[in-house]
């Protein structure tokens, strides 16, 4: 997924120290800190809707964010046996965390996050598709440039990804970046997707630079969280620091939606994430739970 074609030297990476842990976590009520409801204005619903995403600040505290990350890495240590041994700059991912591990399944089914995600596509219910950590290790290329569509057999626009970074992002960290408005994917609509090379990023990139197409690449503060449309196009650099980025990325769609007639291989692994439903469809298997609202 990771394009690590002109990766950095480690002389050349950013020293971040790892940040601190916390004492005592069972001092913080997760619960209560990811039910509480998040104040959007109009003006983050209008703009995610005109641009394809939104960044939010103060989403999680900086105590919650720690958590977030200690669970993140915890799991890691767990399945990838050599995550210690000397950084690699490899693209870690690990889906399915919520029916593992108690403390990361408040941040999946979080109603702040949900009801967020809700309201900013306008619909009355929102269910699981997937969690998914993405976690860049020191000196790991970019991401290429791609919009989410391909990646999900829903026969809906109304998918969204909560990317939740579980530390602050620096530039030289590589945040998410966004190319707006929404409407640029009709720029690049007829370029052929290419999971194996690197061509279709090289493309995009060469659409939006000819036609000036604004791009959104700003840090991202501890706590701050973006959310991105399934055709809002997307990027990061590479991770030129010392330290793992590590993010939480939940995908929730509009309630009601059916799996689409034909999935095809770019879908993956859709029936791991939607099981016992056949193509055509409506999703409601309980690893899809309505998010929001919370009185289901
Ligand atoms: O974490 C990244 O670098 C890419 C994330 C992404 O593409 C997504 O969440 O849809
Ligand atoms: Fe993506």
């Amino acid at each position: 997924m990771a394009d690590n074609s002109s990766s950095n030297t480690k002389n050349a990476l950013l020293e971040l120290p790892e940040p601190q842990q916390l004492k005592d976590f069972s001092t913080i009520d997760l619960k209560q800190e990811l039910t509480k409801p998040y104040k959007l204005t109009t003006n983050d619903i209008k703009s995610f809707q005109k641009n394809g995403f939104v960044k939010l600040k103060n989403v999680l505290t900086p105590d919650v964010t720690q958590v977030l990350r200690y669970e993140i890495l915890s799991l890691l240590k767990k399945t990838f046996k050599n995550y210690n041994d000397v950084k690699k700059n490899r693209f870690l991912s690990l889906e399915m965390m919520w029916l593992e591990n108690t403390s990361i399944r408040e941040f999946v089914l979080s109603s702040r996050i949900a009801k967020i995600c809700a309201e900013l596509l306008s619909v009355k219910k929102i269910r699981l598709y997937h969690d998914n950590a993405l976690v860049k290790e020191s000196g790991c290329g970019r991401t290429p440039w791609h919009y989410d569509d391909h990646h999900f057999p829903l026969d809906t626009n109304d998918v969204i990804t909560a990317w939740i970074p579980a530390q602050a992002i620096p530039m030289e960290m590589g945040p998410l970046t966004f190319a707006e408005p929404l409407e640029v994917y009709k720029l690049v609509k007829d370029i052929e997707f290419n999971e194996f090379d690197t061509s279709y990023d090289r493309k995009i990139n060469n659409v939006f630079k000819k036609k000036q197409v604004s791009i959104v690449e700003e840090p991202f503060e501890l706590g701050e969280v973006s959310f991105h449309h399934n055709l809002s196009f997307h990027t990061a650099s590479e991770n030129k620091t010392t330290q793992s980025r590590v993010v939480l990325a939940n995908t929730y769609f509009a309630d009601g939606a059916r799996v689409v007639k034909n999935p095809t291989m770019i879908s993956g692994d859709w029936k791991k994430f939607i099981p016992e439903t056949k193509p055509g469809e409506i999703v409601s298997s309980n690893l899809n739970p309505i998010c929001w609202p919370t009185n289901n």
